[in-house]
């Protein structure tokens, strides 16, 4: 049989008041109370003991375990807060620790810019689902079932008439069925194209306009979206309506506006031509009305349609739409 336990324990507490440091106490740990440590042994080898010693043995050794455990991990905890490595001790008089603030992601601050000046405009917002029926998507909208923008290149298929918005109009198509003219609503949203480079990502944000009543004429869409080029960049910014087309909208048309880098002189961005797109626009073409069940003799209307990112990447001078979906704090924390 080993050293009797009373011998045991007096030599560790001796040891440990001599242990100047947390190493010093860890060996103490694994000398005693270690896996070949001098209390594991001698609880291991009380099998030894006279049959009547064992039970008082074994009670004793069990207690020493605990109260060598108990002492080495207090000096273990007092050395620590000396160091200041741990401490159980909260000091209530300190500031609190701020989170840190986050700030809009620029894609917001655009959605929201524009929406302020249609706003300004007598506009409403209106929302819709970003999974739709092939119906609201293409169908109401005057886009025939073998027209390019439905190919599966461009379109997010869910199923066979089921598929991701390629745009924000079904939003209006919903809005035009539940309400009759006049109506003046935008539609910001999040909308889905099979496609991805430098200026193009499968997920992107519009907003949408548009607005029916009697006698609007091709004159009010140019006044609108006039003061909504002068309030989103500035009111010195010339632009200029260039024939387009669109299944929804007849005329059609694109804007641009002047460079808003080199002033219309021309520079790489304008690739030398002085001018820069911007957005869509048209009457709204008879076809949709109907489908809707709007008079078309009674009434008319304009729409336009513009990419939030392609806004954003113009007003902040940003090269690469990536960078909005990368989340890189150092990009975000600049808007
Ligand atoms: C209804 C009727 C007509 C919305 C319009 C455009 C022109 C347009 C593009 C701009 C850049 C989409 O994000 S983009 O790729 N949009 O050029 N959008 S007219 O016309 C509508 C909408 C709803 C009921």
């Amino acid at each position: 049989m080993s050293k009797p336990i009373e011998q045991i324990r007096e030599e560790a507490l001796a040891e440990l008041s001599q242990a100047g440091d947390a190493d010093a106490i860890r060996a103490l740990w694994v000398k005693y109370l270690g896996r070949k440590g001098e209390v594991t042994g001698f609880l291991r080898n009380i099998s030894e003991l006279p049959k009547d010693q064992r039970p008082a043995a074994g009670k004793r050794a069990n207690e020493v375990k605990k109260e060598l455990e108990s002492t080495f991990n207090e000096s273990l905890e007092r050395l620590a807060g000396q160091t200041g490595q741990y401490s159980e001790a909260i000091d209530v008089s300190l500031p609190g620790r701020p989170a840190p603030l986050g700030t809009l992601h620029p894609i917001t601050r655009i959605t929201r810019l524009i929406s302020r000046v249609f706003a300004r405009m007598g506009f409403g917002i209106a929302e819709g689902p970003e999974v739709e029926s092939d119906y609201y998507n293409f169908e109401a909208l005057n886009i025939p079932k073998n027209h390019p923008a439905r190919d599966m290149q461009d379109t997010f298929y869910v199923s066979d008439n089921v598929v991701l918005r390629t745009h924000t109009s079904p939003i209006q198509v919903r809005y035009m069925e539940a309400h009759d003219p006049p109506i003046r609503i935008i539609a910001p949203g999040k909308v889905y194209r099979c496609d991805s480079d430098l200026t193009h990502t499968p997920m992107f944000h519009q907003v949408e306009g548009l607005l029916v009543d009697e006698n609007v004429s091709f004159g009010d869409l140019k006044g609108v979206l006039t003061a909504f080029v002068h309030q989103v960049f500035d009111i010195q910014t010339s632009l200029r309506f260039r024939p387009s087309f669109f299944p929804f909208t007849e005329p059609s048309a694109e804007v641009d506006i002047q460079c808003v880098i080199c002033r219309g002189s021309g520079c790489k961005v304008c690739s030398h031509t002085g001018w820069l797109e911007v957005l869509g626009c048209g009457m709204v073409h008879p076809v949709v009305f109907e489908n809707v069940g709007y008079d078309t003799n009674r009434y008319s209307g304009f729409a336009f349609g513009m990419g939030v990112e392609r806004i954003a990447m113009l007003k902040y001078g940003i090269n690469d739409i990536r960078m909005f979906f990368e989340n890189d704090i150092r990009f975000l924390r600049q808007f």
